[in-house]
């Protein structure tokens, strides 16, 4: 964490459980970046999360209010504290499976009614935290402890789901793309109206050594390769675009 970004952080607690390469602590430094710039005082937000490693980003980190919910239920919670005061900035950070496979159905309906929250999806297309099972952003193929023959089924795309509920704002970065990352997370907490972020975040102990990335450099340079721009993917074909991820910021009338 560097110097500046600490005084966000919670004295008592000197460690995260992240594993080494694990994208998750490249997203909480980014996300408080993104606070620091908007030069927000942390007694205006409260951070909710699920469960799974993802979860563990705001909280216990963050030297802030925080709400560690139960599996698969941070937006409800979110949700409820976003009426009872509707002045405090509330910032859903969760993991893909929490936030789209069990959480999924609040999800969407929390898009569909466009409900001011900001949600940060760390997504590393796999349920980390409980020993790497397929979960619904998993890639066709993808090996993972139950679907040891490979990922039979398409992976959902977060960013037209919620856009085609009614989200506001969607953007898809990598947390090898910090710059734009931190730009887009400053724009979901800006806009007051149900904004999503996809984050790509490397799980090297449970998607890599599964899927022949055996060092965390490898995931991180796989991907590198992978993450194209929009404009990118503008020129190119649709076999070309088949191993891809189009990331960028995406609105409903592009959808
Ligand atoms: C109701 C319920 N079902 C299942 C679990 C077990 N569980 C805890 S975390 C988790 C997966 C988390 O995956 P994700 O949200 O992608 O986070 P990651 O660990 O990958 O960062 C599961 C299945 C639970 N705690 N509660
Ligand atoms: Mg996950």
């Amino acid at each position: 964490m560097p110097r500046d970004l600490e005084k966000y952080l919670r004295p008592e607690v000197k460690s995260t459980p992240f594993c080494p390469g694990c994208g998750h602590g490249i997203l909480m430094n980014l996300i408080l970046r993104a606070i620091d710039e908007l030069q927000w005082p942390m007694e205006k937000m409260l951070f909710v999360s699920g469960i799974g490693c993802a979860a563990w980003i705001p909280s216990p980190h963050f030297n802030a209010d925080t709400l560690h919910t139960l599996h698969g239920r941070a937006i409800p919670f979110a949700t409820g504290v976003k009426m009872f005061n509707p002045d405090l900035k509330v910032i859903v950070v969760s993991g893909d499976g929490d936030l789209t496979s069990i959480g999924g159905n609040h999800l969407i309906h929390a898009a569909r009614r466009n409900t001011p929250l900001a949600v940060i999806c760390a997504d590393n297309m796999i349920y980390g935290m409980t020993g790497g099972q397929v979960a619904s952003t998993s890639p066709v193929g993808a090996l993972t402890a139950t679907t040891m023959e490979g990922n039979r089924y398409r992976p959902f795309d977060l960013c037209r789901l919620v856009l085609g509920a009614g989200a506001s704002y969607a953007a898809r970065y990598s947390v090898t793309q910090p710059l734009s990352l931190i730009e887009a997370i400053k724009k979901a907490l800006l806009v007051p109206a149900f904004t999503f972020l996809d984050v790509l975040s490397p799980c090297p102990t449970q998607f890599g050594r599964r899927n022949r990335m055996d060092s965390a450099t490898d995931m991180l340079k796989v991907l590198m390769e992978k993450c194209i721009s929009r404009e990118e993917a503008s020129r190119m074909g649709k076999d070309a675009l088949a191993d891809k991820i189009v990331t960028g910021e995406f609105s409903d009338d592009e959808c």
